[in-house]
């Protein structure tokens, strides 16, 4: 890792021109970490764009610099002389990036890859993966006081806007006593750890919250396999006036409950084409579940699509938990994993 490490400071040395990118569904530690790098460029007097083929959603736009993302349009307009690094952040494999990654082939860039998924596949020329990482923004951090930029309250708010939606504002997992260290760090260099949670936890629009309401009302609990169940089609979409970013964070409601183990919360992407988010408490380990049906994530919180019509998708998944909980379950109690999950991992 060192190596990597050392490449990764060459690289950023000996350069002139970046493109920082990140995953669909891009959520806080994607942004956050993609912003964080971007700053961390321009202080070296580098060239830096920011691209991501999505939409931001609004309640990321406070992050400093999530105005001068461009969406893969505007980055596209702007002519092909601009990729010589590509640096990814937060992402497993190139298939996540959408059009982006379809770029990376054309283009032929030199690729930094930054992060802290479990099954990332090591697709850069340089990879920096640190799966025991709460959060990608943390190795961003590590990057900026290798480099001996110092800190300051752009990149500090960038970095701790991952670190606290990755781990749901500190909950998902114990917090090494060491990170107390670096958020006092970034705190002291400007971030606003209030503002942070705010927008993070507590900044929903109303058509979000009815949205929420109809996920909640269907919330059903499944003893025999301790799993949590909601699901939101087309329909809810429609009749809410809601958009797909509403749905951030719906699935963490089913680990209220105190039995449930496993949270499941399936949302109709396309016309019976499910995408499947998981969040389990810890012991049970959901990345294993994402696997199985080719799709990705963390420990505790993984993700999935799946096609199908609702009650099927609904049956196959829950079956395939409870054929695996019993075991699953009793093999993992008393292991944690300290890699936190962000609400959209897929
Ligand atoms: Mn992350």
């Amino acid at each position: 890792m060192k190596g990597e490490r050392k490449k990764i400071y060459n690289v950023l040395k000996h350069y002139s021109r970046f493109v920082v990118t990140s995953h669909q569904n891009i959520d806080g530690d994607g942004l956050g970490s993609a912003l964080a790098m971007y700053f961390l460029l321009q202080r070296i007097g580098k060239e830096a764009l920011v691209v991501y083929d999505g939409r931001v959603p609004y309640f990321y736009r406070f992050l400093p610099g999530a105005e001068r993302v461009l969406s893969f349009d505007e980055f596209q307009s702007l002519g092909d002389k601009l990729l010589e690094v590509l640096i990814v952040v937060d992402c497993s494999n190139l298939s996540r990036l959408g059009r982006v990654g379809e770029l990376e082939k054309k283009w032929n860039p030199f690729v930094v890859n930054i992060d802290h998924h479990p099954d990332n596949v090591l697709f850069g020329h340089a990879n920096f993966i640190d799966s025991s990482s709460p959060a990608s923004a943390l190795l961003v951090y590590d990057l900026v006081c290798g480099m001996e930029v110092p800190l300051d309250a752009e990149m500090a708010t960038n970095i701790l806007t991952g670190l606290v939606t990755d781990t749901g504002g500190f909950q998902f997992a114990e917090l090494d006593p060491s990170m107390f260290r670096v958020v006092g760090e970034l705190v002291a260099s400007g971030a606003s750890l209030s503002c942070i949670m705010r927008y993070a936890f507590r900044y929903r629009r109303l058509e979000a919250l009815r949205l929420l309401s109809r996920a909640l009302e269907r919330l059903v609990f499944e003893p025999s396999s301790s799993c949590a169940i909601t699901y939101l089609t087309r329909e809810d979409f429609r009749e809410c006036e809601a958009k797909e970013e509403d749905a951030e964070g719906v699935v963490d409601y089913g680990l209220y409950i105190p039995e449930a183990e496993v949270s499941i919360f399936l949302k109709e992407v396309e016309p019976e084409v499910y995408k499947v988010s998981l969040r389990s408490r810890g012991d049970f380990d959901v990345l294993a579940v994402a696997h199985h049906f080719g799709g990705g994530g963390h420990r505790k919180a993984a993700g999935f699509k799946m096609a199908g019509t609702l009650s099927s998708v609904y049956r196959t998944v829950l079956e395939y938990i409870s054929s695996t909980a019993g075991g699953v379950l009793s093999l993992k109690v008393g292991e944690e994993s300290n890699a936190g999950g962000s609400p959209e991992s897929l």
